[in-house]
């Protein structure tokens, strides 16, 4: 568990927003501890607090198993700010794009922003995936157990995740 209370305010009120880590290229569970540090330290992120590390398979990708984990980020920033940030932080971990779903340095993706429902070109929230993924629903349980109810869990039961110790 990573736990940052950092930064300043930038004008609005703090949303928690959930942002989902994973990485299979390199060494991946550096990668995804860094990520937590420079999520902590953007500019209007008022604190992180990160589950523990997972080791999965990949689902619908290939390559070696992923390192994955959830993160709460406090944040004054909009979605997009968010988003964006979120992008520069993978760029500076040398995220390349050569098709979808390929192995990754590093993976950044927005799951939950407050309560928000958002449906543009750049960005779709709640994450339209987040439901079917164990990478995901199980680290975010672990951290907010409230956003993840049993019968989902039950039903990404079947996809191979183990906790990092
Ligand atoms: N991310 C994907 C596709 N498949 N599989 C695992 N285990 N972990 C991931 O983070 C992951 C994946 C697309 O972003
Ligand atoms: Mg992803
Ligand atoms: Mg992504």
């Amino acid at each position: 568990m990573y736990d940052s209370v950092g930064s300043q305010p930038q004008g609005r009120d703090p949303v928690a927003a959930f942002v989902a880590l994973g990485a299979n290229l390199g060494d991946a569970a550096h990668t995804v501890r860094a990520a937590l540090v420079a999520l902590s330290q953007v500019p209007g992120v008022q604190r992180v607090r990160g589950s523990s590390l997972y080791r999965t398979a990949p689902v619908d990708s290939t390559g070696p198993d992923y390192i994955n984990a959830v993160a709460e980020v406090v944040t004054t920033l909009g979605a997009p700010s968010l988003l964006a940030a979120l992008q520069a932080i993978e760029n500076g971990a040398g995220r390349e794009r050569p098709y979808r779903n390929a192995p990754r340095t590093l993976d950044l993706d927005l799951l939950l922003y407050g309560s928000a429902r958002i449906d543009s070109f750049a960005l779709t929230l709640p994450h339209p995936r987040m439901g079917s993924r164990a990478f995901v629903l199980v680290p975010l349980a672990e951290i907010a157990p409230q956003c993840v109810s049993a019968a989902q869990l039950q039903a990404v039961a079947d996809q191979a995740i183990e906790m990092l110790p």
